[in-house]
């Protein structure tokens, strides 16, 4: 069983540290599309146009090369061609040259993670009618402008994994405020939302003071660091719900005299936090697997592909070792439930 797929606890600790021994080595990555060639002979000598390719929000973030890393396994597993391709700065229509060139270029499936819910749907969609099929992963657009979105976990279960770490770590009270991604990120605005529901229902000694964006950019992710400590001198605890931005605030607060005492949590990768854990800058923080995310993304694309499914609710479909999955309302996909890592099991993964 995947982590995914099961409730937090030791087996599912047990599964990842077993997925994760079973990874596929390295995926390819870069700033240019496949070449026109690559899709059109795929296109000819394959049944089906299985030439998938991942689109990310940015290149360069350790989360995508992951989740880009089950996706390549996955689309072998299906003996069709993957790329990835994308821009370099996560901005709301960065994603549009891409969208267009794949689209020209006559792949199968585009694998989207969006920077923003609209910018990149009048692409998305001009490549709908040219035949492509769209898969929205981790972040993603208006529901009309693509075939299926996969969902990494609900918004609700991953506001809460965060709410409730960061109340447990500052005693249930003060101000906490979040650095988070870019500020059109549609799932990081959606947690958000989520997190201030959370916060107004079960916890109102705990002050939401502010949140600011780093942009999924280390360094301006690392400053604005430093500015909410700045701005904030009661603070007791913020909340990063993207990789780059809990990484970024990690390291600054681990050289700072803020360390040990403003908390720290929010969505990371164990291998990019590890050290900040072992040194005690962060005590705990969440994610799920942004491996299996990739897989699932890549094997929903493979079965709209090959007509297995339209995306409607109700539909069905097998994801290799994932096993089935079944298409809920809106066209959405779910993969599981976030995990808390900690000091105590930070050591058992590796992504
Ligand atoms: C960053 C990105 C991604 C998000 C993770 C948690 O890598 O913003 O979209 O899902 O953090």
């Amino acid at each position: 069983m995947m982590l995914g797929k099961s409730p937090m606890g030791l087996r599912a600790v047990a599964a990842l540290a077993a997925t994760s021994l079973l990874l596929a080595a390295g995926c390819s990555s870069g700033g240019a599309a496949p070449s026109a060639s690559t899709s059109a002979t795929d296109a000819a000598s394959a049944p089906a146009n299985l030439a998938i390719t991942f689109l990310p929000k940015n290149l360069g973030n350790p989360y995508f090369d992951t989740s880009s890393k089950g996706g390549k396994a996955a689309v072998a597993e299906l003996g069709g061609t993957f790329a990835e391709v994308g821009p370099a700065k996560a901005a709301p229509d960065a994603q549009v040259q891409y969208i267009d060139t794949l689209t020209q270029q006559g792949v199968g499936a585009i694998v989207v993670s969006a920077n923003d819910k609209a910018a990149i749907c009048d692409s998305l969609n001009a490549a709908r009618e040219a035949g492509i099929k769209v898969v929205t992963f981790d972040s993603d657009t208006n529901p009309e402008c693509r075939d299926l979105y996969v969902n990494q976990a609900t918004s609700e279960g991953i506001a809460k994994v965060q709410i409730d770490i960061i109340a447990d770590q500052i005693g249930d009270a003060g101000e906490i405020a979040i650095l988070s991604a870019s500020a059109n990120a549609t799932n990081q605005n959606s947690w958000i939302e989520m997190m201030k529901t959370e916060l107004a229902a079960s916890h109102p000694n705990i002050k939401l003071v502010d949140t600011v964006y780093g942009d999924d950019d280390d360094q301006k992710s690392f400053d604005k660091t430093e500015g909410l400590l700045q701005s904030h001198p009661n603070l007791k605890g913020i909340i990063s719900p993207t990789t780059v931005g809990i990484a970024a605030a990690a390291r600054y607060l681990s050289t700072s005299k803020a360390k040990g005492k403003v908390a720290l949590t929010g969505l990371g990768t164990p291998n990019q936090m590890r050290e900040y854990v072992k040194d005690g800058t962060v005590a705990e923080f969440a994610l799920w697997n942004p491996e299996d995310l990739g897989f699932l993304a890549a094997y929903a694309a493979g079965a709209l592909i090959k007509g297995e499914i339209t995306g409607k609710e109700g539909d069905k479909f097998t994801a290799g070792k994932l096993g089935e999955y079944t298409v809920a309302a809106d066209s959405s996909i779910l993969l599981g439930e976030p995990y808390k890592f900690n000091k105590d099991n930070i050591d058992n993964f590796d992504f």
